[in-house]
């Protein structure tokens, strides 16, 4: 077991993690990853209690300004869950950095914060967009890197809160039975699933919404990647019993966005993304009595 006393000082003091060797490192890995391997890809939560919270949290990349706000906002509400939508490296100034401190809160407090994968949580990702060179740099190892790898290969897909309210990071994929198929099944177990289940599992971490749209187009994103319209997003909720959904995956100017006659909202959390709009805030989301209620991050 990792020190509490040390990761709560790692979450206040985050400049320490810069000095940080790879054994730390590893144990920290090593122990989020035993909390993930009990959990199942499709997470589900019940709260008896709706007046409590549950805070949704979408793409951090890197940006541990905002998501040490993010945290102080936590400390100061205290929700009954936190989700993390994934898309927490790639890009940012402080990928290892904001990772470390979101893996440290998920030793921390196991039952409050949650971890969802993303498509940059992937080494063909981490190659392109930074993650992967930044570690190799920061510890002359690219062997090391499998600790992350393994990390990735045990995150949960979804989430699913009051039978209600579906949380993913990118999109409904075309396989309307996929959350059945993937109830009940551990993270860990993710192999066992039928061959035909991946492409759906990729297309949770890829797809987007698409205001006017009729059905599933191809997306610019690539190939197997699609944008969905309001027609099947509406028939995807319905056979799955479900009322809201909230993902990340893009950055909108204003922060975040509703869809298909408010059903779907689309939070970001990274503030000012690689400049793509000046300024552009922060979202996050909290759900309260099966509502959603997005909010911006004032910096
Ligand atoms: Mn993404």
């Amino acid at each position: 077991m990792i020190e509490h006393a040390f990761l709560k000082e790692l979450i206040n003091n985050p400049f320490l993690l810069s000095d940080l060797r790879f054994d730390d490192i590893s144990k920290i890995l090593q122990n989020a990853k035993d909390f993930f391997e009990k959990e199942n890809l499709l997470l589900e939560f019940n709260l008896k209690d709706k007046d409590k919270e549950i805070y949704v949290i979408g793409d951090i990349h890197g940006n541990l300004d905002t998501l040490l706000k993010l945290i102080e906002i936590i400390n100061k509400n205290n929700p009954e869950v936190v989700i993390f939508l994934g898309d927490i490296v790639d890009r940012g100034p402080k990928q290892l950095e904001c990772l470390l401190i979101i893996l440290a809160l998920k030793i921390l407090d196991s039952q409050k914060y949650y971890i969802l994968k993303g498509n940059h949580e992937t080494l063909e990702m981490n190659q392109y967009y930074g993650f992967f060179q930044d570690f190799v740099n920061r510890f002359n190892n690219s062997d090391n890197f499998n600790e992350i790898l393994k990390l990735y290969n045990v995150l949960p897909i979804c989430a699913i809160i009051n039978d209600t309210i579906l949380c993913l990071h990118g999109g409904i994929p075309q396989d309307i039975d996929i959350l059945k198929e993937l109830r009940g099944i551990k993270t860990k177990e993710r192999k066992s699933l039928l061959k035909s289940v991946s492409l759906g599992l990729f297309q949770i971490m890829w797809n987007d919404p698409k205001a006017g749209l009729k059905g599933f187009t191809e997306s610019f994103r690539g190939s197997g990647i699609k944008s969905f319209g309001e027609d099947v997003f509406d028939n995807f909720m319905k056979e799955n019993n479900l009322k809201l959904l909230i993902r990340s995956h893009e950055c909108f100017p204003e922060g975040y966005r509703w869809f298909f006659h408010n059903h779907l909202l689309s939070i970001f959390s990274s503030a000012n993304y690689r400049g793509m709009f000046a300024p552009s805030p922060a979202s996050y989301a909290i759900i309260k009595n099966d509502e959603i209620i997005p909010k911006l991050l004032e910096l």
